[in-house]
């Protein structure tokens, strides 16, 4: 891999080359938009100089689109996707033509807004504000594990109205993240007209007292973007420890003439008599019919791999038994220090990389930050730039955990999360403070829809332990595993669940399997399925009944996703009578996908969902409980209802 901006400046050849380049890759961003008629001229046109610049000058390599010494390149205004894909195809990337056939077609790689499905893609983007913290993401990897990419980020100017950036922004400041260099192609338009119109803010201004060191650059000068570009990354700037911005000061359509600084061209294509004058002033062939006909006739067929280390090299260490109750947060607090003590300075550790958002004391990380200080990040109230940072950062060989309640992390950033799931990342989110167990902050703070929430999430895995034991094995299990887990738990100690001889269920050698429920207790006349912290009410429940003669069997159903069909069914057949039993909303939790089994498999059985109502109040989780007919003694009523005695 070579060195990106080697030389002090652009050779002539070199800047012969961009201008050709230029008017080539101006004309093919014409004939994507013409051929699909849809997609984005006016940014692809104003940023075109600065990815030209960037692919010809960073350390980049059509040859090897994967190699880990490589810079990355974040394009955070996804909808430029045709500057983009024409500067890709320039420099080898892969033939325009594919482009051409599929650009914004279905089933193609070539979307309507960037995915790294595309070779030289790094992060699929299209959700404005999330780029600069998924750069930040790669930033802290590569200080995390020594590695000496720089990463660059892409944005547009009124993309800048989102607070996200903000949050990133502090984030890179405050960690030094001298290997991150931003660039806003500051065009002064965005869809509605003018930025200052829609949004009057003083972008400089935000960048500057956030502590970044800020270039200003004329956005369509080679030479000029080359010695900025070339002295961010190498530190020659006035806080050589800050990060670097350039304010690339731009033209909307720029190379266009009748287009430039015309808003309208944002998002509109160009009609075949534009596009004729403009291949006319760009000095190109007019080939529109010619290249229509080919993609009527053809699809493109062009696939390319995604390579991700997925090999996760940590020393998991063997599970802890605890035998006296305690919260699930401090097991999970316990073996992120065990973990952490164990790798931080092991000979090819992958580093565990966490984040809290200003609940460190709360999410247990203390004894982890104390293990390993420089693998603990304090992200602050930022949860949707540090959940988007940990999507980005678990593809660079760390292992990255973002944790806070489980408000904050799942429901608060579900779009952070679901990009981060589109790019088949494999975030940690490990969360305490769930359901109505979070007791007395009230309703804002309880999750009582994260199932729902992470049910949508097509690659998220989700796990609910049901005490510390549990806790201990599904989070060795969780950080070994290339891909996005979220663990659930709430925040009340919980008893040590035991057998029926008083042994710990989930002690000694006992191993958490994803998609296996487990059977707690023993029954044949009901079966209730329940996880986290109702699964001891369960089995007070079950010790309740028996005394009246009823054999209620407790399963603990702690892989939410994915589920265990086989439990389900098992149960139904051989029993009859199902309840479940969650501290979640009724209507979309565990109860939800145990009827959607038995429905999806023709399976008549008696089926009761007991779960969470209404928004709760603030109080004890008994009585939050107690209030939406929760607690064991409900169990109980209602079984007995069910079967009618
Ligand atoms: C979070 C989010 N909100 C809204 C949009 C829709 N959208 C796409 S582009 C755009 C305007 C972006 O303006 P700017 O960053 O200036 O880009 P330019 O117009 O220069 O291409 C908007 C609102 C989006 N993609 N993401």
């Amino acid at each position: 891999m070579r060195q990106g901006f080697e030389t002090p400046s652009l050779s002539v050849d070199q800047s012969a080359h961009l201008a050709e380049l230029r008017r080539s890759a101006a004309a093919d961003i014409v004939r994507l938009v013409s051929l699909s008629a849809s997609g984005h001229p006016g940014g692809s046109l104003s940023s075109l100089d600065a990815l030209l610049v960037l692919y010809a000058s960073a350390a980049l390599d059509p040859a090897a689109p994967h190699h880990a010494d490589r810079d990355r390149l974040v394009v955070s205004h996804g909808h430029i996707s045709p500057g983009v894909y024409a500067t890709l195809a320039g420099f080898g990337y892969f033939d325009i033509r594919e482009a051409f056939r599929g650009f914004r077609r279905a089933g193609s790689v070539f979307g309507g807004h960037v995915e790294s499905v595309v070779p030289g893609v790094e992060w699929n983007t299209g959700n404005l504000g999330q780029g600069l913290s998924v750069g930040a993401g790669f930033a802290m990897a590569a200080r995390a594990r020594g590695a000496s990419f720089t990463t660059f980020v892409g944005m547009g100017d009124g993309e800048q109205q989102k607070g996200q950036i903000g949050e990133a922004r502090r984030f890179a400041a405050k960690y030094k993240l001298n290997n991150l260099v931003a660039f806003i192609d500051f065009n002064g338009l965005q869809i509605g007209g003018k930025i200052s119109d829609v949004m009057p803010q003083d972008i400089r201004a935000s960048w500057v007292a956030d502590g970044w060191n800020v270039l200003d650059v004329d956005g369509h000068d080679h030479a000029a973007l080359y010695a900025a570009f070339r002295a961010a990354v190498r530190h020659e700037t006035a806080n050589p420890d800050a990060p670097t911005l350039l304010l690339l000061k731009t033209v909307m359509g720029k190379g266009i003439s009748f287009i430039e600084n015309d808003h309208n061209y944002h998002g509109q294509a160009l009609t075949d008599e534009m596009a004729a004058r403009a291949f006319a002033e760009l000095g190109q062939t007019s080939n529109l019919a010619e290249l229509r006909a080919d993609r009527a006739a053809n699809r493109d067929s062009f696939h390319h791999h995604i390579v991700v280390d997925r090999d996760i090299n940590l020393d998991l260490g063997e599970p802890l038994t605890y035998t006296e109750s305690n919260d699930c947060r401090s097991a999970y607090g316990n073996a992120m220090t065990d973990l952490a003590k164990r790798n931080v300075d092991r000979p090819g550790s992958w580093p565990i990389v966490a984040v809290s958002a200003d609940l460190e004391g709360s999410v247990k990380l203390g004894g982890f930050r104390k293990a390993a200080p420089n693998w603990f990040f304090e992200g602050g109230i930022a949860e949707h730039s540090s959940a988007a940072m940990v999507g980005a950062a678990s593809k660079e060989r760390v292992v990255p955990v973002f944790s806070t309640f489980g408000m904050f992390a799942f429901a608060e950033t579900y779009n952070q999360n679901r990009l981060s799931d589109q790019n088949g990342a494999a975030p940690k989110i490990i969360v305490t403070h769930c359901g109505l167990d979070v007791g007395e902050d009230g309703p804002t703070h309880q999750c009582i829809d994260y199932v729902s929430l992470l049910r949508n999430l097509y690659g998220f895995e989700l796990f609910v332990p049901a005490d510390p034991n549990e806790t201990d094995r599904i989070v060795r299990h969780a950080i070994g595993r290339y891909a996005p887990i979220a663990v659930a738990m709430g925040r009340s100690k919980l008893p040590i669940l035991t057998d029926e001889t008083g042994a710990p269920l989930y002690g000694g050698s006992a191993t958490f399997e994803p998609g296996r429920w487990t059977t707690v207790r023993n029954g044949t006349d009901a079966v209730v399925f329940a996880y986290g912290s109702m699964v001891y009410r369960a089995v007070a429940a079950h010790d309740l009944l028996r005394a009246k003669g009823i054999s209620l069997k407790v399963v603990n159903a702690s892989s939410l996703k994915p589920h265990d069909e086989a439990a389900i069914l098992d149960a139904a057949r051989s029993i009859g009578t199902l309840l479940t039993y969650e501290d979640q909303c009724v209507h979309t939790g565990l109860g939800a996908i145990v009827a959607a089994t038995l429905g999806d498999n023709g399976i008549a059985a008696r089926l009761r969902r007991l779960g969470v109502k209404q928004y709760g109040t603030s109080g004890k989780p008994d009585d939050l409980y107690a209030e939406q007919g929760l607690s064991p003694a409900d169990l109980v009523r209602n079984v007995e209802e069910l079967l009618g005695k």
